[in-house]
């Protein structure tokens, strides 16, 4: 069966509309799930999207404070032939500590624990989360048995050889780490689920409310070809969205990030960016 079209998980309004592409109003989980959530409310949220996400190529969740929606979207994947490959392009390494069940710095960590998943790449983080100052603040344990691997330009990593981590590397540009990548994901097999985060986009190509990385946009299609062929399934974020969280926890939690507020008016603008941008990206994704 030929893969269904596209589809926006509809919680933030963020998304304007693209070419083909169904939308799930969802904004009544919007307070619930953005930023974090308890695994029982994701679970209960993704039954609740099933019947909508099943056979999408290419899903939109909003902003990156939704990253964590990825988890179940792949989760449905599971009963797939052989493990799969996940790639996630983001600015940071999504893969946290944090105690208050998922969220969209943590999800990585979730996904590399599934059993029908082989590793999860992060690539093009700049994010000073991948340094020593925060060496504390990542898992380590599957970045030491290698099924997390950060591909990073900038950070320097020397502090994992004293954790035994030997699959991560830092690179000096956009282009050796994406050359790098390309001889070792080549010399693998099986499908790949593949996860954007705009966020690792420079803010010359667009602007996104997280800190942002380095990468352009002909750099990130010249990776979507590279895995072209083997993509079972996709997910993009990384838009932009202006929140005012009811929960105090969460204005705490998402407060710590220290995100530069956007200004309400000139939100229509960056939205429209982030449509063109998008419209370049299911292009290559579903040629
Ligand atoms: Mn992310």
């Amino acid at each position: 069966m030929a893969p269904a079209g596209p589809l926006i998980l509809d919680f933030d309004q963020s998304v304007l509309p693209l070419p083909g592409c169904e939308r799930l109003a969802l904004a009544n989980w919007q307070e619930r799930v953005r930023f974090g959530c308890p695994l029982q409310v994701l679970q209960r949220l993704a039954g609740e999207i099933r019947p909508a996400t099943t056979g999408r190529a290419t899903i939109f969740l909003g902003s990156g404070d939704f990253h964590h929606l990825s988890h179940p979207l792949i989760e449905a994947h599971a009963d797939r032939a052989g493990k799969l490959q996940v790639v996630v392009f983001d600015n940071h390494p999504d893969n946290m500590l944090y105690p208050f069940g998922i969220h969209c710095g943590s999800w990585v960590w979730h996904v590399s624990r599934l059993p029908s998943v082989a590793c999860v790449h992060v690539l093009g983080i700049t994010s000073a989360d991948a340094g020593l100052a925060h060496a504390w603040e990542n898992r380590l344990r599957p970045l030491r048995d290698s099924r997390v691997r950060y591909w990073c330009v900038g950070p320097k990593l020397n502090w994992m050889k004293y954790f035994g981590i030997t699959g991560s590397r830092s690179f000096g540009s956009v282009a050796e780490m994406l050359d790098a990548f390309a001889g070792h994901i080549q010399a693998t097999s099986g499908l790949i689920y593949l996860s954007i985060d705009k966020d690792v986009l420079a803010r010359s190509e667009v602007r996104t409310n997280w800190d942002q990385g380095v990468m352009r946009m002909d750099e990130l299609g010249a990776a979507i070809r590279l895995l072209q062929g083997r993509i079972v399934a996709s997910d993009i974020t990384g838009e932009v969205s202006v929140y005012r969280y009811r929960s105090r926890l969460k204005r705490l939690m998402s407060g710590l990030d220290a995100q530069a507020a956007i200004a309400p008016e000139e939100l229509p603008q960056w939205q429209e960016k982030h449509q063109s941008i998008n419209r370049q990206l299911l292009d290559w994704l579903n040629p």
